[in-house]
């Protein structure tokens, strides 16, 4: 086993950007070329606090603005001691939404602060990677009708956008944004070469905590 620990590398982006499509092939690529890597999602629905999350994006229960917030943080939290294991085992994780959708979502809604939003997930495993996948609103429309889960409107998604963009200035969290209007191939390739470069820097370095 290797003493090098992996990568924490994370997709975000709007709804119909891809990011699923990508982590899966980003997996399949990095294990091809002898990486240990896996994926991770979040929401991560098997969990306790994970079905909870679920039922509420289905409509199933509705559940207070700031309860569903921290608990969308909690099952974050539930994963890190599995997380980090992974990491310092040398894994490669490869993270279909982190704390930034947490913060985008949630502070979308009216009266939610992006310092308030953030402020539960400050210490978590600080991603070496965040890309981003950027669709202009009217491409993502173009790719297809929303699901019917809560969230899933264009207006919504604008101002989860914006927010997105907001986090973005912060240069403590190292974003790359992507394109992510071109065919599934180039774009892939292009997360592919930054994932390699990370990995390669990235093992020899402690993991960090993000926000901090
Ligand atoms: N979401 C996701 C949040 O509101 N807060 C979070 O912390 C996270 C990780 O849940 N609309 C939202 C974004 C999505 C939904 O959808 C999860 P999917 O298709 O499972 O990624």
């Amino acid at each position: 086993m290797s003493c090098r620990r992996g990568s924490l590398i994370v997709l975000e982006g709007v709804d119909k950007a891809g990011k699923t499509t990508q982590c899966k092939k980003l997996v399949h690529a990095l294990q091809q070329s002898g990486r240990p890597a896996e994926m991770m999602r979040f929401p991560d629905r098997t969990t306790q606090i994970g079905q909870l999350i679920s039922s509420y994006l289905e409509k199933k229960n509705n559940l207070e603005d700031h309860t569903v917030h921290l608990l969308f943080s909690a099952n974050r939290w539930e994963l890190v001691p599995q997380m980090k294991k992974k990491l310092e085992q040398g894994i490669t994780l490869v993270v279909d939404r982190y704390a930034f959708s947490g913060v985008a979502f949630t502070s979308a809604k009216p009266d939610f602060s992006l310092e308030w939003c953030k402020n539960p997930d400050v210490g978590l495993p600080k991603p070496d990677l965040v890309m981003f996948l950027q669709l202009n609103p009217s491409v993502a429309a173009g790719r297809g009708e929303f699901g019917t889960e809560r969230y899933e409107t264009s207006s919504f998604q604008r101002s989860v956008q914006q927010r997105f963009e907001q986090l973005m200035k912060d240069p403590s969290v190292n974003w790359k944004v992507i394109d992510a209007a071109r065919s599934i191939e180039v774009v892939h390739s292009e997360i592919k070469v930054l994932c390699e470069n990370i990995i390669n820097t990235a093992e020899n370095l402690p993991i960090g905590e993000l926000w901090k």
